[in-house]
């Protein structure tokens, strides 16, 4: 990838919008050692704050902060960065950004810092996405989680399985320009096992990703059932707050209800949805048409019935499905988890709930605890395609076909690079040269 420095000057407010103890007005590009001289007065020393005041074209102070110059490339987007950091109200902001524009600098286009940050190869791809997770963390977890993506925990993790594949790549290339009989050299080396670990590394990144992803998307629960069983009580207490109206007539819930909150970390929706029933009133059918809409969306459904009735199974549905047996109390039974997919709860008194709680985390694939880190869908697919290339390189292996067998190495490599952002065939040559001296 080319990485050129830019060639304009851009800006823009880098805090919310609103008011705020301190705003920031953050510019990069070449022109920020002029327009800091031109907003403040003064020439700035690189990384060391100065109280100044924000002047306009007429010298009259706009607003009074501290000014911060980083000199490129160390800075975050690699070029020389200004920041004024004054009050955080948005007229003020608005002036000291006008004047900033003023003096040569555009409009930044939404996410530039971080791209430019990119392209001048100061964070790689994941590490931007992780910037934008971080702000977006819903979750204690997830917060934690895009800050180990931010400062690198993943991509050193693609890095390495990348690595192997290279190194493994580099040596099938040998084979085949250099053994005599391709075919036995492919047999009797360790190719094999090579590949095998390779693809066990990947597998269990594979997993470490999905929980990230997990932490990023989180999981969306729908509660659906008859009537009556207890839908809305359940939806009351596990959300902690008493959102859907509970009576003892059924057909109470019309609309669907939602609710957003933290389950041990995992960010979750939970959907509250209109008792399943045959009805001619047209208002519950309504609600009937939506909540089988909602079933059908959700990542895990929730099955509700009276712990009265007997041994009804789960439906089998699309989404994994947990029953949930309601009412304890009047059945008499021990509320708990019963076997995997079906727990026992008193929604009146939350005896099972924590069984619920944690069926519920089984079912969306989340393991709570530290260590992960928060990733895409889109890296999981590029995960994905590697993992079937390294397949089919192991398939080649099988047949003897070299050449097949290190182009499908190629492809898992090139899959792997997108996550980072950093494909390129130059890389595969600069490997091959330094580690054979082929000197071709
Ligand atoms: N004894 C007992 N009653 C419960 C329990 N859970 C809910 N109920 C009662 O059952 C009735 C129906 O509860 P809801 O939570 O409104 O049931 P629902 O499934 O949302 O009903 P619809 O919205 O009509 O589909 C209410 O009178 C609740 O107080 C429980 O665990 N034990
Ligand atoms: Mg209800």
């Amino acid at each position: 990838m080319t990485r050129s420095a830019s060639a304009d000057t851009i800006a823009a407010v880098a805090t919310a919008p609103g008011r705020g103890g301190v705003g920031i007005v953050r510019v990069s590009g070449p022109a920020s050692a002029d327009i800091a001289q031109g907003v403040v007065g003064k020439k700035l020393t690189p990384r060391r704050a100065e109280f100044a005041d924000f002047r306009d074209a007429a010298g009259e102070t706009l607003d009074q902060g501290i000014a911060l110059y980083f000199e490129g490339p160390h800075s975050f987007t690699g070029e020389d960065v200004l920041e004024l950091q004054g009050h955080g109200g948005p007229v003020v902001l608005d002036l000291v950004l006008s004047r900033v524009l003023e003096l040569g600098a555009r409009w930044a286009n939404p996410g530039e810092f971080s791209e430019r940050a990119f392209v001048n190869g100061r964070i790689d791809l994941v590490q931007a996405e992780a910037i934008l997770d971080l702000v977006n963390s819903a979750t204690r977890q997830a917060a934690l989680g895009a800050v180990r993506s931010l400062s690198g925990a993943f991509s050193e993790h693609v890095h390495a399985l990348d690595r192997r594949v290279l190194a493994l790549r580099v040596y099938c290339e040998a084979a085949i320009d250099f053994a005599d009989e391709e075919i036995d050299f492919l047999a009797e080396s360790d190719i094999g096992d090579r590949l095998e670990e390779i693809r066990d590394v990947l597998t269990a990144l594979r997993s470490e990703a999905a929980q990230g992803a997990l932490l990023n998307d989180g999981s969306s629960i729908v509660f659906a059932g008859a009537p009556n069983v207890g839908k809305s009580s359940i939806f009351n207490r596990l959300s902690g707050d008493d959102q859907a109206i509970v009576t003892a007539i059924p057909g109470t819930t019309r609309d669907t209800l939602t609710a957003d909150f933290d389950l041990d970390g995992l960010p979750v929706r939970v959907i509250d949805t209109a008792g399943l029933r045959d009805t001619d009133d047209p208002v519950e059918a309504e609600g009937v048409d939506r909540t089988r809409r909602a079933m059908a969306e959700a990542d895990i459904v929730v099955e509700v019935v009276e712990d009265l009735c007997a041994g009804t199974a789960p439906t089998r549905r699309q989404a994994p499905t947990l029953l949930v047996r309601n009412k304890t109390d009047l059945s008499g039974r021990e509320p708990g988890c019963v076997e995997a997919g079906v727990v026992r709860v008193c929604a009146l008194t939350g005896d099972g709930f924590d069984d619920l709680v944690a069926e519920l985390k089984r079912l969306a694939g989340y393991r709570s605890g530290e260590g992960a880190f928060t990733a895409r869908r889109r890296h999981l697919d590029a995960l994905d395609a590697a993992g079937a290339a390294l397949d089919a390189a192991a398939s080649r292996l099988d047949e003897g076909e070299g050449e097949l067998l290190a182009e499908e190495l190629r492809a898992a490599h090139e899959h792997l690079g997108t996550i980072v952002g950093e494909t390129s065939t130059d890389d595969l040559l600069g490997e091959i040269f330094a580690s054979f001296c082929i000197g071709k």
